[in-house]
């Protein structure tokens, strides 16, 4: 058994325990209300479900196992001249608990190189799709073609007893992740340079070897891999792609066909697609103005346009953050340190100061501040991955790692089927009556 799985099971083990003596004990206390209103608004803040790997405070933001994001940048080993950490080490921190060391990092850096082999046959698809298709959709597509090699559903077909799951959802979730970036960037050479595939680089640490086959070469670029592929990678259980990787392993689909729903949920405008819709955005408004030399005052008329047709202004606002996020403010960071200069990096950062107040001003939207994606596209583009509708891929490559490190426990503590209930209108009204007698 290898470390890294060896660390995880002593860890669940103990836990497994834990857990049986809380429910035990404590198991019909009382830990939220719900009300009607959270019923018909998106479930919003309803404590339901256990996600060991991170957790979110709306004022403070993301929290990896206790560790913010300064933090991690402090803390989490570098290795290969990194100067950013890497998404190892982040991802056995939130698998185990515990800060991995520099040698935990090297050895998983090399154990993903040398899980990553491809069947031909999941190439083959790729191949076969048209680039017209969204890159978000062939990656979804690109994941179910790898799925005929899950260990876990090989596994149970011949009879796989519950108490090796998590044995099998470790070495599915080890297979995957290690493909993941050779698949993603297959598709963007595939769409946007001819096809002209670039051979993964066994030196290269996990995100190094992405931005390689992407066919970027800067020491730079290979540090904001590394960083993007640390912040994005998980935002507690209720985001939507978090809780459909959830939900449907908890039916016992395997890695691949829960995670390739996560990625269907992450492509959505009002999640993860937020990262192209911000550019496209912001170069709707360089188009309409015809420079992209924009003072605050245009950024502001525009906005209000934006409104104005009815339409939210990408990359702001938060189902659950009342702060502006730490993930902005580490691509801000990165971006003082690398481009200030840079003439889409100042129009973000222009739209930071304008965004906020006339948000702030409609009385209705809870959160005024800039998320994740208000930042991770003008950083790209700066190194040269231009391509907005390939942003959202990024963003699902690094969210596989919290939501399958996640997945592991969920096996790990044989979850059951997630079943809530659901209620009529005409329930509610019932409810009501019977409430008010
Ligand atoms: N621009 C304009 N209006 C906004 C807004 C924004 N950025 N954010 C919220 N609002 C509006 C809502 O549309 C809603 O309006 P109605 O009452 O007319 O329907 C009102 O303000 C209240 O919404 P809320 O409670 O503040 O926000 P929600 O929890 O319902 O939604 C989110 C959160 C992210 C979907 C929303 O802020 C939004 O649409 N933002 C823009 C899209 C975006 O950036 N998504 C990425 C989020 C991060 C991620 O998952 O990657």
């Amino acid at each position: 058994m290898d470390r890294l799985k060896q660390l995880f099971k002593s860890k669940f083990t103990v836990q497994v325990e834990e857990i049986k003596a809380i429910v035990k004990e404590h198991g019909t206390k009382k830990i939220d209300d719900v009300q009607i209103e959270q019923v018909y608004g998106g479930m919003r803040g309803i404590q339901s479900m256990i996600w060991e790997t991170s957790s979110l405070d709306s004022k403070e933001g993301i929290r990896f196992r206790s560790y913010s994001i300064p933090e991690l940048r402090e803390k989490l080993p570098q290795i290969n001249g990194a100067t950013e950490p890497l998404p190892e080490g982040l991802f056995w921190l939130m698998l185990t608990g515990e800060l991995p060391t520099t040698d935990d990092v090297q050895w998983l850096s090399e154990e993903w190189q040398r899980r990553s082999a491809i069947p031909d046959n999941v190439f083959k698809t790729i191949s076969h799709l048209s680039c017209d298709i969204h890159p978000m959709t062939q990656f979804s597509i690109a994941i179910m073609a790898m799925q005929q090699n899950s260990i876990f559903a090989h596994r149970y077909e011949q009879g796989m007893s519950k108490s090796e799951y998590w044995d099998a959802m470790y070495e599915d979730t080890m297979n995957l992740i290690a493909r993941l970036p050779r698949v993603a960037a297959y598709i963007y050479r595939k769409c946007f340079h001819g096809n002209d595939q670039i051979a993964s680089d066994s030196n290269l640490d996990w995100s190094a070897n992405f931005a390689h086959m992407l066919g970027k070469t800067d020491p730079a670029f290979y540090d904001l891999m590394r960083l993007y592929m640390t912040i994005h990678a998980d935002h507690e259980g209720g985001n939507a792609s978090a809780h459909t990787v959830h939900l449907v392993g908890s039916t016992l689909s395997d890695a691949y066909l829960s995670l390739s729903a996560g990625i269907n949920a992450l492509a959505g405008p009002l999640h993860g697609l937020a990262n192209q819709e911000v550019m496209d955005w912001i170069y709707d408004m360089i188009k309409d103005l015809g420079t992209r030399k924009i003072s605050k005052d245009q950024i502001a008329e525009y906005v209000k346009k934006t409104l104005a047709q009815g339409i939210v202004v990408p990359g702001y606002g938060h189902a659950v953050l009342r702060s502006p996020d730490p993930r902005f403010l580490a691509q801000k960071d990165f971006a003082a340190a690398h481009c200030p200069d840079d003439e889409l990096v100042q129009i973000v950062w222009n739209v930071f100061e304008v965004v906020p107040p006339i948000l702030e001003s409609l009385g209705k939207v809870k959160n005024p501040w800039p998320n994740v994606d208000a930042h991770s596209g003008a950083l790209l583009e700066h190194y040269g991955v231009k391509e907005h509708n390939f942003y959202t891929v990024m963003f699902g490559v690094s969210r596989a790692l919290g939501v399958l490190a996640q997945l592991c426990w969920d096996r790990a503590y044989n979850l059951p089927l997630e079943r809530p209930k659901s209620l009529t209108t005409e329930e509610i009204k019932q409810f009501i009556a019977n409430s008010t007698n």
